[in-house]
């Protein structure tokens, strides 16, 4: 007998899961009058809450912070109960979130979407349930949880096992009791580490299969921070605010020390008094550097292991619980209550799979490369498939007939963490490329609810019914995120944050680093630029302004506010004495740069006088000879010196194998054009013609430059061919000025706010150059004869002004018929390459460089480039 059609039910939204985003997301579609549905196959709310049952299950961000803000009154009426509450009681609260908005007369439970398909005529979701019903929505919202997908078991042999299974991520309602029982746990993440200690009460043996040593620090749980009741008693709505604009949605006093410079008392200080304090953000906040410098995260990582083996008797074991293959806070550290002391007990062992990998689990229990295990019962606490996990695996069809699966393939990539391109109406809460598990939950859930919330808003007062990211907003925030995570130590560690720990998942950092309070900025500002790389529809209307939010480096972007900070006047309103004064002042608490063998200084006797050089040998290496490279510091011809471009030439002689010979050269206005270009030619002669003093291959002979120095390596090169020598080989030329036009378009766009502005540019030519001679060649090379000169490395920078005019010069060059490569510095700001390990970006662009000028000279002895 056919089934009868059914009808399709209508309704505005439909939302995916009823944990703390669910929940929220249907507070506020109702707020906006919307009809709404929410699903979850669980028979409750809770969400992560509602599964994650096992024993000692407790959240990892204080209690204070981890609750709704919404409902001020729910806050008064609610009193948490520890510091780290209870899986139990948070399932309470959020019962009591559900209980009084009513919100569970619109949630179906034990009831799943099974499927989602974008109907193109109807602009509508087709929605598909496990109770058969058929459903159209306008939008469809995915509150489905980071780590909700349980990671299957690819353990061999798992279905084998004759006793009781447990999984942490679906822990039996009615408990289990170990009592008397030999029991098995796998995995030493969050859920292993808080499970162990309670399930070695009550099992006769207790053994433990580590994959990788985690680093766990002490909860040191109990009644809730008294500081933090306090401020939020003081004033509370400026706590919150604190926390909605702090980097990990806990207000937090973020650190300026840095490991590396710290005193050993001071490290010591400020570590033990994150261990006492028992939090996650601060033992992630004791040093400024310590999620990005190597050493300075190890001086954290050892005290932790330190901790760990003063805790844990056995050698052999404490060594084993010690992490060492991976950076600590590159996977998630866990907050415990007596783990590692658990390793005391008789009954409790450890096994390192490291050294004993599991061959298969049998009938009877374990058997690892070296012992069979019998036990009565085992606990898989391996973890999820996070942050994708649930979401490719809902059937979700878009544009097209393409499905999220398979438009997620290759890794995630989605628009502010939120949206996905070719699946209109399709919100994700706390999505890949949003903060999500690196923040308190809590405040990102509750911004991410509110963003959709106020986007469904303006698009129906603006008659808008249909948005979708454009895809050059969605890949320049992948971009983004991506770039975000490679200034950091993260995307080096197997974690699930790489999405490492399911085999044949993609490796692609998944959440944004940025920082809570940056995403909420680029969320904001989206908003503000007319929701910026959206497009919006609607009967009779279209809009879309496209574009791409976030351009620059991160830490581009950060250098730059720490410099409005200071307030400093800009370089041209001072005098050339003051402008060097304070370049000098900014340059003295920098690092150094790379070591390198050697470093000495000395004079180039030149028709002029003596102009002072240094000389940077590599280290490491042979004896030599090297190549020669003769650089040129930046400074518009008024700025710099040897000091001044130290750490640039220690990271280029490092990077290139070549010896760097940097020249001072006369400044502006006390010797103006055609001085400094004069004194570059003259340098270059010596250089050439002492090559064997210096250490140098004769012939083998580049020229390099940066800014104004680049100006006169481009003149020196023009002047070599025209005298017929010397020789050059090549020449570098870092964000050149090689003309003195100041209206191209990368003027316009960079000339204003990004350390070189135009009114700094034109301060230079005005002390460099009259007027008239701004177009001579000897001054703007651009305009001279560019045939017979040597390859050419041109780097130009995205945020500078002079970025126009170098790839001008690359053209030119190309034309005629010079080798001429471009590299692009992308997201940087025309002094990023200066900034050696501050601005830790311009390292990839730093090593294309190193390579660029090894391949001038292709008869050197190859060595190994620095990393
Ligand atoms: P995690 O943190 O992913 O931990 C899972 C653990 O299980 C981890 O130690 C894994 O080792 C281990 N594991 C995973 N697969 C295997 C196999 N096949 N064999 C042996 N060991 C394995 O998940 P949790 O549930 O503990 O915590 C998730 C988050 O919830 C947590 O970070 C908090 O945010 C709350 P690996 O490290 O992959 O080598």
């Amino acid at each position: 007998m056919n089934k009868p059609p059914s009808v399709p039910e209508h309704f505005d939204a439909v939302v995916v899961g009823a944990g703390f985003a669910g929940l929220y997301m249907l507070y506020r579609l109702r707020e906006l009058g919307l009809s709404v549905r929410a699903f979850d196959s669980a028979a409750d709310v809770g969400g992560t809450w509602y599964w994650n049952r096992y024993p000692g299950a407790r959240c990892d961000i204080p209690t204070t912070d981890y609750a709704y803000t919404f409902d001020p009154d729910l806050e008064k009426e609610w009193t948490w109960s520890e510091k780290y509450a209870t899986q139990p009681e948070i399932l309470d609260y959020l019962r009591l979130v559900a209980d009084r908005h009513s919100l569970r007369s619109d949630i179906e439970f034990s009831a799943a979407v099974t499927s989602a398909r974008w109907d193109e005529q109807e602009e509508r979701w087709a929605i598909t349930t496990s109770s058969g019903q058929e459903i159209r929505c306008r939008y469809y919202i995915m509150a489905t949880g980071c780590l909700s997908m349980p990671k299957s078991s690819e353990i061999e042999g798992a279905g084998r096992f004759g006793g009781q299974v447990y999984f942490t991520s679906r822990w039996p309602h009615e408990g289990a009791d170990f009592t008397g029982q030999r029991v098995a746990v796998i995995g030493t993440g969050s859920s292993g580490i808080q499970s162990i200690p309670l399930i070695a009460r009550q099992a006769s043996q207790l053994t433990v299969f580590q994959r990788t040593a985690n680093f766990s620090i002490p909860a040191h749980n109990g009644p809730p921070s008294a500081d933090r009741l306090k401020r939020l008693d003081e004033d509370r709505d400026e706590y919150r605010h604190a926390a909605r604009w702090s980097r990990g949605g806990i207000p937090t006093d973020l650190t300026d020390v840095f490991g590396m410079t710290a005193s050993e008392a001071v490290r010591r200080e400020r570590f033990e008094a994150a261990w006492a304090q028992g939090e996650l953000f601060g033992i992630l906040n004791v040093f400024a550097d310590q999620g990005f410098n190597p050493a300075s995260n190890d001086i954290v990582a050892t005290m932790i292991r330190e901790k760990i083996r003063s805790t844990v008797k056995d050698p052999g074991t404490a060594e084993a619980l010690s992490p060492k293959d991976h950076y600590f806070g590159t996977k998630r550290p866990c907050l415990d209550s007596g783990y590692f002391e658990t390793f005391n007990l008789p009954h409790v062992r450890l096994v390192d799979l490291r050294t004993q990998p599991i061959v298969s689990i049998t009938e009877e229990g374990i058997e690892t490369a070296d012992e069979s295990f019998g036990f009565d019962a085992i606990v898989y606490a391996t973890g999820f498939d996070a942050m994708t996990g649930a979401l490719v695996a809902a059937d979700i069809t878009g544009r097209d007939g393409w499905s999220l699966k398979e438009k997620w393939a290759a890794g995630p990539s989605t628009y502010l963490g939120l949206m996905t391109a070719g699946f209109p109406n399709l919100f994700m809460l706390t999505a890949p490329g949003s903060p999500s598990v690196l923040s308190n939950m809590a405040v990102s859930i509750e911004q991410h609810v509110d963003w959709v919330a106020g986007c469904l808003k303006d698009m129906r007062e603006a008659g808008f019914e249909t948005i979708e990211p454009t895809a050059l907003a969605e890949s320049g925030w992948d971009q983004h995120v991506q770039d975000c995570a490679a200034i950091t130590l993260y995307p080096t560690a197997s974690s699930w944050y790489m999405g490492a720990n399911v085999p044949g998942k993609p490796r692609v950092f998944l959440p944004y680093i940025g920082g809570v309070d940056a995403y909420r900025k680029a969320c904001d500002d989206v908003v503000e630029q007319d929701y910026l790389g959206f497009r919006m529809t609607g009967p009779g209307r279209a809009r879309c302004h496209d574009g791409v939010v976030r351009r620059m480096q991160p830490d581009v972007a950060l250098v730059l506010e720490l410099l409005a900070t200071l307030g400093l006047p800009p370089m041209d309103t001072l005098s050339a004495a003051d402008a060097r004064a304070l370049m000098a002042a900014t340059a003295a608490t920098r690092p150094p740069g790379p070591e390198v063998g050697e470093v000495m200084d000395g004079v180039i006797p030149v028709p002029a006088g003596d102009l002072p050089y240094r000389l940077y040998r590599p280290a490491g290496l042979p004896e030599g000879p090297h190549p020669l490279v003769v650089y040129f510091h930046g400074g518009g011809w008024v700025l710099g010196n040897l000091d001044s471009d130290d750490p640039l030439c220690r990271d280029l002689c490092a990077r290139s194998g070549a010896v760097v010979v940097s020249v001072n050269y006369r400044h502006a206005p006390e010797d103006r054009y055609p001085a400094a270009a004069l004194d570059a030619f003259a340098a270059v002669q010596w250089v050439d013609a002492n090559a064997i003093e210096l250490g140098g291959i004769p012939g083998q002979l580049a020229v390099a430059g940066w800014s104004a120095g680049a100006n006169i390596a481009a003149v020196a090169c023009q002047l070599a061919r025209d005298a017929g020598g010397p020789h050059i080989s090549g020449q570098l030329l870092i964000c050149p000025v090689v003309d003195s036009d100041l209206t191209r378009p990368s003027y316009q766009d960079n000339g204003d706010g990004y350390i070189l502005t135009t009114a700094l540019m034109r301060w230079f030519w005005d002390h460099y150059a009259d007027p008239a001679d701004r177009g001579d060649p000897l001054a703007a090379p651009l305009r001279g004869n560019l045939e017979g000169l040597p390859p050419t490395c041109i780097v130009t920078a995205d945020f500078d002004p002079l970025r126009d005019e170098g790839v001008a010069y690359a053209r030119a060059l190309e034309a005629a018929g010079v080798p001429a490569r471009l590299t692009r510095a992308r997201g940087h700001i025309h002094t990023s390459l200066t900034m050696v390990d501050v601005v830790i970006s311009g390292a990839p662009v730093r090593a294309e460089i190193g390579e660029a000028l090894r391949t001038f000279f292709p008869n050197a002895v190859p060595q190994e480039p620095v990393s």
